[in-house]
């Protein structure tokens, strides 16, 4: 049934020869923030090749992702906000990508693409929902997506449990160069998601040596080094000039934030700009000249971009039920401007129960309109939540310690209820000065996109783990 829809939805008037399209490969780093690079400024930590990639790059400057993991991933995997596919949480029961929804995999294999994913995909661990059931043909994960052994790790091959020896990047970054080389005739879709840096801090022992005990910085400079080995790898097998290499973080940033966030307020799980702003770099020489667009990007916009990429792009009708848009003309001509958009972001991980949802519609939820970021940073006001809203109490009862900030009162700021705040995150990333008084209407415009928002995603916020489909033929063990 499924098929059916996406092989009408693309290839409309027919797809471009397979040589004149571009392999992609798409690498997202897990838990890294903006401010986590070289080339941003970080004078604690060395990423020599991320920097090459980000000299040789289109790089988005102010693009938008999801607050935490899996509603990141499945942005990027349906081009829509991740409410309208059920996402709304990282765990078991929320993070399940409707079923309903076409994957940007699905997608590009419709046009002709051999799909590989490497790492963490994080949209569902069980029966229809893992990612060989969801357009990839070969898929290389963890047992579960909440497993965190990063040495001799269990992976799981297309669904078949391997024990494996190693760090587990090393691991991935082998099986996704052996998978390039074997589909070197083109065209294909390498998607590589690294559990680094992501908690609980642990990498190899020389490159905690290199960054002077520090484990996450280790943990990103180990990534590093595999993104030189890939980079490589390309330029042996005469790839580098026909491929696509797209470097994105999955959310704001985590463990660094105290030392270095690019002069950012906010982290992960925060409606501040620090906690949805992420780089965004692509990369295709001859193609695309290096340089930075300013103008507002997401994640959203990933799916119809490689689809135009692949071939004709889709059709007006799924076109139509997308948030994101194709960045290709932006990538490919200078000086156009990306179209007048707002784009938002809402925390989610309320708690189970009746009546949560609507009891958090305004807690940690921001609207980006060109350089402006209206936020509501505010817990739900009920001393009994159980949800995140616990978190936030913490700094509104004094605490200046909790997540991954020591800078609490800085990062997990919490407003005025029932008060949007207006910043403009170009001259104030900090988020010091409130313009709401000062732009009434701005302030309306903005705050009305939200409201008509709410009205849409509201019916998709769903779980479809009563569903029957949700089925459980795979059992993951326990972890050692
Ligand atoms: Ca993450
Ligand atoms: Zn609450």
């Amino acid at each position: 049934m499924v098929y059916v829809c996406f092989f009408a939805a693309i290839c409309a008037s027919g797809c471009r020869s397979a040589t004149e399209r571009p392999n992609i490969i798409f690498i997202l780093t897990d838990d890294q923030g903006y401010g986590d690079l070289g080339a941003h400024g970080n004078p604690f930590l060395r990423t020599p090749n991320m920097d090459q990639l980000y000299h040789e790059s289109v790089r988005f400057t102010n693009f938008v992702v999801s607050p935490s993991c899996s509603p990141t991933r499945a942005a990027l995997m349906t081009g829509k906000h991740e409410f309208r596919s059920g996402v709304t949480h990282t765990v078991t029961g929320r993070r399940e990508m409707s079923l309903q929804s076409t994957t940007l995999a699905q997608v590009l294999r419709s046009a002709g693409y051999s799909t590989g994913i490497f790492g963490k995909w994080h949209l569902g661990s069980n029966g229809a929902y893992r990612p060989e059931k969801r357009g990839f043909d070969i898929s290389v994960t963890s047992v579960d997506d909440t497993q965190r052994s990063h040495f001799d790790p269990v992976l799981l091959f297309n669904g078949e449990e391997r024990q494996t020896r190693g760090f587990r990047e090393n691991i991935l970054f082998d099986e996704a160069l052996q998978f390039i080389e074997n589909n070197k005739e083109g065209p294909f879709f390498c998607y590589i998601p690294t559990y680094s840096p992501h908690a609980p801090l642990i990498a190899p022992q020389e490159h905690i040596d290199r960054n002077d005990g520090n484990v996450f910085y280790a943990m990103i400079s180990n990534v590093d080094d595999n993104i030189g080995r890939l980079m490589q790898k390309l330029k042996e097998l005469q790839l580098d000039e026909n491929t696509v290499v797209i470097l994105i973080n999955d959310n704001g940033g985590t463990w660094g934030v105290d030392k270095y966030n690019a002069g950012m307020r906010g982290c992960k799980g925060t409606p501040w700009y620090g906690g949805t702003r992420a780089f965004s770099l692509w990369r295709w020489p001859g193609q695309l000249e290096p340089r930075n667009i300013e103008d507002l990007a997401a994640h959203v916009d990933l799916l119809p971009t490689l689809a135009e990429l692949a071939g004709d792009g889709l059709r007006e009708e799924m076109k139509k039920s997308l948030d994101g848009i194709s960045l290709l003309p932006f990538l490919t001509e200078e000086g156009k401007a990306l179209s007048d958009r707002m784009v938002i972001s809402h925390k989610g991980r309320w708690p189970d129960g009746e009546g949560e949802v609507e009891a958090h519609k305004y807690c940690f939820c921001s609207v980006h309109w060109n350089n402006y970021l209206l936020v509501r940073s505010q817990t739900c006001g009920r001393d009994d939540c159980r949800g995140e809203c616990r978190v936030f109490q913490r700094v509104i009862d004094g605490s200046t310690s909790t997540g991954y900030s020591k800078k609490a009162d800085f990062h997990y700021a919490v407003n005025p209820r029932r008060l949007w705040a207006l910043y403009n995150v170009k001259h104030d990333p900090a988020q010091q000065h409130d313009l709401a008084s000062e732009y009434p209407e701005i302030v309306q415009k903005m705050s009305g996109t939200y409201e008509q928002w709410w009205k849409e995603v509201f019916p998709h916020i769903h779980r479809e783990a009563e569903d029957p489909r949700w089925s459980q033929d795979y059992e993951p063990k326990q972890e050692k």
